[in-house]
């Protein structure tokens, strides 16, 4: 017995500075249309899919960039992509930046469903860069400025004859991700990413994003018998070239489907949730083969601490 989803991954190419909502929604609703034509139920857009990457910029004051965030969801200039999702009876996530009205400020993502309805929300939990100018950089990764760490955790939702759970960009890059959702049988995890290719020293650093990229997807949906979709905001954005490569990966772990360009461009695939038990009744039988009796250290501690130089005699028995 299947129980497919058709879902679509809706990578964007570059969002500029100036680009209004409006013109940034008509976008996704062009990516929407052509998810319809190929019988799409899920479209998964990137993290931050309304605006440009504003944490490459720094301002003294975080405000100034309050214009970049949204305050409602839906508000008046993204209600027209709520409108023609409900009409074609399509599913979709969405990452933004989100003002809460108390004032605080998470990267963003919600789960609308076939009828419209706000399934789920997920405030992102890892957030790289850096707090403070460091003009040393070609570019800045402000997000630790912008955005502040979500307390929720990674929770998963009912949808879509299915168990989903969401994450944004730096949150594939840990294996935690992936497994506090397997711990609760997620079946399709989505993510969207704005990764910028770092003109860092080393070369090598930036020709390895994209292998990265899959690299940790791939683990993550194999480790924890689950589809995931991985989508980018690609291409060379306000002068930054950030990586593409758009996925959908499953269960075993292997690409379905990738985006081999960088730009506006929806890529899919029939995600057979059934699959996933190939992986969660065997190798991965958690409530049979893990050990969180032995697995202390993962929740007790923050950063890595080496043994001492000079250990006592080692070996268990001593
Ligand atoms: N972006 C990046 C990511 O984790 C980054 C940050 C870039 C980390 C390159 C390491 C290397 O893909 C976001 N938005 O998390």
């Amino acid at each position: 017995m299947s129980r497919i989803v058709h879902v679509g991954a809706a990578q964007l190419g570059p969002i500029g500075r100036d680009e209004t909502r409006k013109e940034v929604v008509e976008r996704l609703i062009d990516l929407l249309q052509q998810g319809a034509e190929e019988a799409c139920e899920l479209i998964v857009f990137p993290e931050l899919a309304l605006t440009t990457f504003f944490p490459r910029w720094f301002t003294e004051d975080i405000s100034a960039h309050d214009h970049f965030f949204e305050t409602e969801m839906p508000g008046p200039d993204t209600q027209p992509l709520f409108d023609e999702a409900r009409r074609l009876g399509i599913g979709f996530s969405l990452g933004y930046a989100e003002l809460t009205p108390d004032g605080h400020r998470y990267n963003t993502c919600i789960l609308i469903d076939r009828a419209g309805r706000q399934v789920g929300k997920y405030r992102k939990v890892h957030i790289p860069g850096h707090e403070h100018h460091e003009p040393s950089r070609p570019f800045q990764h402000l997000e630790r400025r912008y955005f502040q760490e979500s307390m929720d955790g990674f929770p998963v939702f009912r949808g879509f004859d299915g168990i989903i759970g969401m994450a944004l960009c730096n949150d594939r890059r840990w294996p935690e991700t992936y497994r506090v959702l397997g711990l609760q049988a997620v079946e399709l995890i989505l993510i969207g990413y704005n990764t910028p290719l770092w003109y860092a020293p080393d070369p090598d650093h930036n020709a390895l994003q994209g292998f990265h990229s899959h690299l940790v997807m791939q683990a993550g949906a194999y480790q924890n018998g689950t589809w995931v979709v991985g989508v980018a905001k690609g291409g060379i954005e306000e002068g930054v070239e950030a990586l593409s490569q758009s996925v959908i990966i499953g269960p075993s772990g292997q690409i379905v489907a990738q985006a081999i360009t960088s730009g506006d461009v929806l890529i899919s695939a029939h995600c057979d949730l059934e699959l996933c038990k190939r992986y969660k009744d065997t190798l991965f039988d958690f409530g049979r083969y893990r050990r969180p009796e032995v697995y202390g250290l993962i929740t007790e501690r923050k950063g890595a601490i080496a043994p001492p130089l000079d250990p006592a005699p080692g070996g268990l028995d001593q």
